[in-house]
């Protein structure tokens, strides 16, 4: 139970599309929040973690069509695919929504008549451009030919659309997009991204087609059902849906604005500029921030389909391991950049990483205590300045750590723990602790135990990236479900003397090239 006047924090995904299977991008995506979600809820907050998947619109239509089912067996199919990743991945998400239930249907009519209500819809034609892959609009300047077809900046195709529409007065919130931006400097991150979409926003905004006419499958507009709602405006809605919209009290009241929207860099411009301006509109309060991760290749390719070199997040999980895939997701790229997925960067860092330095270290460690202090967690004497020093840099990685993660550094979350592991590691090379053990057995505890406490926080400040891995070590080192969370990492809380201790069993093991494997 929580208590009313516990934190909260809401963060949400992308909903994905339902044309098509998950790979390693909406992984990815996920992932991020999941850390973040975790890593609060260690914190002491009260989370709320959304997922979930976009199933209106033409593109999904299209892709029903074309698998000869019809919309609604067809998302229900597909949806199942996303959570069946959750699982496999080991997300947390607290709620999945997908766009086809009644309870978003409803979140999303209640918003429209707001709109509507505040002046800020009317009726008339759309003539211009449409991308159904992008399922956006786009001005004839904006385009560029390409073998006598006209494409979007994304590459997409484009079709010419000539029908009725409802629109909305975009245009009107030009400039209190660019105050809102200037008073929330970390609404959009990263800052080159805000740069981004603060020039798009001064370079002139039009009015928004928010309706169609020309298929069926998605929200009826209130009183018109001629017009199927934008699925955009209806996706951006999810976010207030899942936290009870349109009533305003209860998980509205507790967790709207949300803290954080992730999306990918491709989707930022929906979330950072028409969805602010709709809720502004509608006198709601804009989320507090919108955060633009890079694209992943592989091998240095784009990903697509037709390439066929899609990264399936299962298989990867089934060669590497869960948690071995979900640090390295983390690791290898400084997050907000681009990424290249390798097999071989994907080995060295488990080797090099999780199993050498950390694994080892913990092996290593918690082997010696086993045999050398009966046992059971050493009892250490005075601590000298050598081992001081690790304690302190041990406990000071818990405001390092929350401080990255507020801006969603996770790489440089992930180095601030994986030093004070490579500290460790030198100072085990220091110390000898095996040589103590014949010379100065009460100093071999105090260095064990030193030690120890170095790993306890590492592993307890590792849990929201690879918790299944960790939670086998923090059961290596006899701590229980209330002695896992960050309250836990300070010098008050420190392990037990003589607490008994299992024989430890390796938690990383080495990634080993099969005989004839091409890697
Ligand atoms: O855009 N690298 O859904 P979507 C990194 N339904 N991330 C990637 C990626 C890659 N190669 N490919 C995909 C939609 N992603 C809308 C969203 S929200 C109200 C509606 C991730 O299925 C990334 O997060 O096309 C990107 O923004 C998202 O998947 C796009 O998912």
């Amino acid at each position: 139970m929580s208590s009313p006047d516990q934190k909260t924090y809401y963060v949400t995904t992308p909903i994905y599309y339902v044309n098509d299977s998950p790979h390693i991008g909406h992984a990815y995506t996920t992932l991020a929040c999941d850390v973040l979600a975790r890593f609060k809820r260690l914190d002491g907050y009260r989370v709320k973690f959304l997922t979930g998947t976009d199933e209106h619109g033409q593109k999904v239509e299209k892709a029903a069509e074309a698998a000869g089912v019809d919309p609604q067996s067809f998302t229900d199919e597909v949806s199942q695919r996303f959570r069946t990743l959750a699982a496999t991945m080991n997300f947390s998400n607290d709620d999945f929504i997908r766009t086809t239930e009644e309870r978003h249907k409803r979140a999303v009519q209640d918003l429209w008549v707001r709109l509507q209500e505040r002046g800020h819809i009317y009726l008339e034609s759309y003539d211009g451009w449409y991308s159904v892959r992008d399922e956006a609009f786009y001005g004839e300047g904006e385009l560029v030919e390409k073998d006598g077809q006209k494409i979007a900046p994304t590459g997409a195709p484009v079709e010419w659309v000539k029908e009725p529409s409802y629109f909305f007065d975009l245009s009107k919130w030009q400039e209190p997009l660019l105050r809102f931006y200037e008073e929330n400097p970390n609404f959009i991150l990263p800052d080159s991204r805000r740069n981004e979409v603060i020039s798009f926003v001064k370079g002139g905004l039009r009015d928004l087609s928010i309706s169609r006419t020309s298929f069926k499958w998605g929200v009826p507009v209130p009183g018109d059902d001629a017009h199927i709602m934008y699925v955009w405006l209806d996706a951006l809605t999810n976010y207030i849906t899942a936290a009870g919209y349109p009533n305003q009290d209860g998980d509205y009241a507790d967790f709207w604005p949300a803290d954080l929207h992730m999306v990918g860099k491709d989707i930022l411009r929906f979330h950072a500029v028409y969805w602010p301006a709709f809720l502004m509109a509608a006198d709601l309060e804009p989320p507090k921030r919108v955060f633009a991760h890079g694209w992943w290749t592989n091998e240095g390719e784009k990903i697509s389909k037709s390439l066929g070199n899609v990264i399936d997040p299962v298989s990867l999980v089934e060669t590497y391991g869960l948690d071995q895939t979900r640090y390295f997701l983390l690791r290898e790229v400084p997050f907000g950049n681009d990424g290249d997925f390798s097999h071989q960067a994907m080995i060295n860092r488990m080797n090099s990483e999780l199993a050498n330095d950390l694994g080892n270290l913990c092996q290593r460690v918690l082997s010696m205590v086993v045999k050398n202090c009966d046992g059971a967690v050493p009892t250490p004497g005075a601590f000298e300045p050598s081992d001081q020093a690790l304690l302190d840099k041990a406990h000071a990685m818990l405001p390092a750590v929350r401080a990255h993660l507020d801006v969603q550094a996770f790489h440089k979350m992930l180095e601030t723990v994986f030093e004070v592991v490579g500290d460790a590691n030198r100072y085990v090379d220091e110390m000898a602790p095996w040589a103590l053990r014949k010379t100065d057995p009460a100093r071999m505890e105090t260095v064990l135990y030193t030690l120890a406490e170095a790993i306890r926080h590492a592993v307890i400040l590792l849990q929201p990236v690879m918790p299944d891995t960790t939670a086998k070590l923090l059961d290596q080192l006899v701590l229980g479900p209330d002695e896992r969370g960050f309250d836990r990492l300070n010098p008050a809380c420190r392990l037990t003397p003589g607490t008994p201790l299992p024989k430890p069993e390796g938690a990383f093991p080495r990634w080993v090239a099969e005989e004839g494997a091409s890697q």
